[in-house]
């Protein structure tokens, strides 16, 4: 046994139960252990191993075809009054969902193997971290979350005999049946029931479920913040790292920030970059008055097309050893695998994420455009030192940012925490072809949350306020980006990637020295042309001000749709917010 624990002893025979599986196995964490899950899953056709040699211990899997990606609409906050969800959750009284869902669940592991998988979030003995147990049916998701967290004894012993502080994670595949497909978190009783899917973001429990939904609403009770954003030090010439956390909505290059590679002339400088986390942080105040964070997983579940050696080559090397690829190309000459937007040229024998015959003259996508990589954070040959620190890294700025093709600017600082929490709480993204089938639509995704908040948004932007409230003049600087402006053409006149490297200098100048230059707007701290630095850049000092120019009648066209926004939250949306608008409205009619 590898616990004592009551309370997870009983839920886990209370689970059992209900699912009556053939048998249970309770995951170690060894080593031994894993590889013997790995080769079951091989002869159960789960993965296929690729070349050993050129990809050591790296694995394909596909998806049933229904089941791609996060399903928004079958995703519920369950609690025992409506309102506590808000409006941008769908909900679920607590009582009906555990009905349906327990019906659902009710036999249907008899012929499978229920897996006890418990896991840790965080580093070991860290402040910030939290259990989790996850039963799953799912071979590929022990595999996965092997990467993603860590997993086996380790989390035990961090919970302890008689912690009863853990969330309580149920999921099957069932039979992927998408009209009985449902995600639900119960934050009340710190539980996630899953069923019907395989996809990862619905069924690595660990990662969007708990880290995010769940947490949120811990960290709302217990005065800390769970977060849509990556992670990652700055490094000068003098050896200083000063941390940023960073939230974009998704298609906004989050893992490619997160893993930048500064450009030469700023390489040979000695700058660095290294990264702490992709996807998640967990922040909260620390005994020196400033905000900390950690990143609470031990993996990267990125999106494979579009991840190149132009775009992101840490990325790349992270996908070389110990990677499980989902619903990519195999390239079955060289069982390896490939991706559109890969530089390398497309397989001549290869299947499809479907596992149909498949070339490049198909009309079809070989790759399907949410297929992932796991691979472990150790891969990153940018990993941050601090990654295991169990104080995590201080954070001098917060960066939010959108998909903006003309009104918001290359970069602008926040007067002050709440002006940066109404920055946060109004980012916007013009929608992308890849996204839906209508391009150029305005979706607000406060803090990049929308679907990731476990409660009441109204009332996480309160919790968002009282956080720097608290924080006072530790609180981190707040900033905005956008690198997706673009000319008349259409053509985007940022370089993005690497280049970025150059913005994030006049954010680490603005955090480290506040007499750094800035130009005073109405929405803000904006550079001046010469703050930026575009040497051996293929951009004018026109195309430079056009970036940063601020376009009063597209900011005041703004503000009605802001209006619109705020208006939908209803009661809960916090005074300052609304303040904030107004302070905004009155500045540009100044
Ligand atoms: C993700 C997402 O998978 O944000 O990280 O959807
Ligand atoms: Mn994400």
């Amino acid at each position: 046994m590898l616990t004592k624990n009551k309370n997870v002893l009983n839920w886990i025979d209370d689970i059992t139960y209900l699912c009556k599986p053939k048998n249970v196995v309770w995951i170690d964490g060894s080593k031994k252990q894993i590889e013997k899950i790995c080769l079951d899953s091989v002869n159960s056709g789960e993965i296929s191993p690729l070349n050993q040699e050129t990809l050591p211990n790296c694995f394909i899997h596909r998806t049933a075809v229904n089941d791609v990606a996060r399903v928004e609409d079958k995703t519920f906050i369950c609690t025992k009054n409506k309102k506590d969800a808000g409006i941008t959750n769908n909900w679920w009284k607590s009582s009906d969902a555990y009905k349906k869902l327990s019906s659902l669940f009710n036999g249907v592991m008899s012929d499978r193997t229920l897996y006890v998988i418990p896991y840790l979030m965080g580093p070991p003995s860290s402040p910030f971290s939290k259990v989790g147990i996850e039963i799953t049916d799912s071979s590929y998701v022990v595999l996965n979350m092997n990467i993603m967290t860590r997993i086996g004894q380790l989390a035990l012993d961090n919970l302890g005999d008689t912690s009863n502080d853990f969330v309580r994670g149920l999921h099957s595949k069932a039979s992927i049946d998408e009209n009985n497909r449902y995600i639900c978190h119960f934050p009340e009783e710190n539980t996630i029931w899953s069923i019907n899917s395989g996809y990862g973001g619905n069924v690595l429990l660990g990662k969007k479920c708990f880290a995010l939904r769940i947490a949120s609403y811990q960290g709302k009770l217990e005065s800390w913040m769970a977060e849509h954003m990556l992670i990652l030090g700055v490094e000068s010439p003098d050896g200083d790292i000063t941390y940023f956390a960073a939230a974009f909505p998704s298609a906004c290059g989050k893992t490619n920030l997160a893993m930048l590679i500064p450009p030469e002339i700023y390489k040979n400088k000695g700058y660095k970059i290294w990264c702490v986390g992709d996807d998640i942080a967990w922040l909260r105040k620390g005994e020196d008055g400033r905000l900390w964070a950690i990143n609470p997983e031990n993996g990267f579940f990125g999106v494979a097309p579009g991840t190149s050696q132009k775009s992101n080559p840490n990325a790349l090397k992270c996908t070389k050893s110990n990677t499980i690829f989902t619903n990519v190309v195999h390239d079955l000459d060289n069982n390896s695998v490939w991706w559109e937007g890969m530089e390398t040229p497309p397989p001549t024998n290869a299947l499809d994420w479907k596992g149909n015959p498949w070339t490049s003259q198909n009309l079809e996508k070989g790759a399907h455009p949410n297929s992932r990589f796991t691979s472990p954070a150790y891969n990153c040959p940018s990993i941050s030192k601090e990654f295991n620190n169990p104080h995590g890294v201080p954070i001098s700025g917060i960066i939010f940012g959108g998909r903006r093709k003309k009104l918001a600017p290359l970069v602008y600082q926040s007067y002050d925490w709440n002006h940066g929490v109404f920055i946060g709480a109004t980012i916007s993204s013009e929608t992308t072809a890849a996204a839906t089938g209508q391009t150029g639509i305005v979706r607000r995704d406060p803090m990049a949350m929308i679907p990731f908040c476990g409660y009441d948004i109204g009332e996480y932007f309160s919790h968002w306020i009282n956080i720097g409230d608290s924080l006072g003049a530790n609180a981190p600087k707040i900033f905005h980006v956008n690198w997706f402006r673009t000319d008349d053409n259409g053509n985007f006149i940022w370089p993005g990637f690497g280049e970025n490297m150059r913005v994030l200098l006049w954010i680490l100048n603005r955090c480290n020295n506040p007499d750094s230059p800035a130009k005073k707007t109405p929405i803000g701290f904006v550079p001046n042309i010469e703050d930026i630095d575009i040497s051996g850049l293929d951009i004018s000092t026109k195309g430079l001000t056009d970036i940063l120019h601020i376009d009063k009648d597209l900011w005041l066209s703004e503000i009605s749709s802001i209006q619109d926004f705020f208006l939908s939250i209803g009661k809960s949306l916090p005074i300052e917010l609304s303040k904030q608008l107004e302070d905004l409205k009155s500045r540009l009619e100044e």
